[in-house]
């Protein structure tokens, strides 16, 4: 029997320092299927070059080089749908900087059983968020509230980019149709899955500040993802 195939998305900007060791990592992680797809845009630091050498040698690692504008939420979608035509039957997201730590990705899988759309949680009892600033753990706790009363969310961390989709929940969203072209991409696919009935779940991650590289959010992402937040909440999906 063929193992059910389990693609791990991992959006890239600038992780030349970090996507080498991250995959390392996932694929040394014993679970079935496992494959690793890093949907990179065109980053000037040399990060596809670097996933390139990998999936060379290794047919479980996959590169997608993005053309045309860039960002998280089209890079997003381009790697779902890119997950969905390997044939996955799971599909898991996280952030390439170790924030989201693939220990965490065995009991986001586990979730699949109860739930269609796991997410990895800092704010639910169990997580945790130590590790960063305490202004950046505030604009989480307050971007959280935000979307989570705008759009109605039954979700602490609806700005959790490290995430497990059964394939039912992956076309349930309708990839193709996503509108985000930044982060807001992980709010509106929560909206959209909480629309069509899908059961979300969320299981305690300990979440990590970055340690190398730099992070790409900044004020004008994230003015851009408010709105795109409040466009979502006044006109739908
Ligand atoms: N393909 C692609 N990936 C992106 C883009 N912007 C960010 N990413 C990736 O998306 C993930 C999250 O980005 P981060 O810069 O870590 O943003 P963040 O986690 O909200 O911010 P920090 O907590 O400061 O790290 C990382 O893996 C980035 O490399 C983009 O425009 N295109
Ligand atoms: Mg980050």
């Amino acid at each position: 029997m063929r193992a059910r195939k389990t693609v791990v998305m991992v959006p890239t900007y600038d992780e030349a320092q970090n996507i080498e060791a991250l995959i390392r990592e996932l694929l040394a992680l014993r679970i079935e299927g496992l494959e690793v797809l890093v949907v990179d845009d065109r980053s000037p630091d040399g990060t596809a070059e670097i996933v390139s050498r990998l999936a060379a040698l290794e047919s479980r690692v996959k590169l997608l080089r993005r053309e045309g504008p860039k960002g998280r939420g089209l890079a997003g979608r381009d790697g779902y749908l890119k997950a969905l035509e390997l044939g996955a039957e799971r599909v898991v997201e996280m952030d390439a900087d170790f924030s989201h730590q693939p220990k965490h990705i065995p009991a986001l899988l586990a979730g699949l059983e109860r739930g269609d759309l796991i997410i990895g949680s800092r704010l639910i009892v169990g997580g945790s968020d130590r590790d960063r600033p305490l202004a950046r753990r505030w604009l989480t706790v307050a971007a959280n509230a935000y979307a989570r009363l705008l759009l109605g969310l039954p979700v602490e961390d609806t700005n959790s980019g490290f995430r497990a989709f059964s394939r039912k929940a992956l076309e349930t969203v309708s990839p193709q149709t996503l509108r985000s072209a930044g982060p807001a991409i992980l709010h509106e696919t929560l909206y959209r899955a909480r629309r069509a009935g899908l059961r979300l779940l969320e299981v305690p991650i300990e979440f990590v500040d970055r340690k190398k590289g730099e992070s790409k959010l900044d004020l004008r992402r994230l003015a851009a993802g408010y709105l795109t937040v409040l466009k979502i909440a006044i006109i739908g999906d």
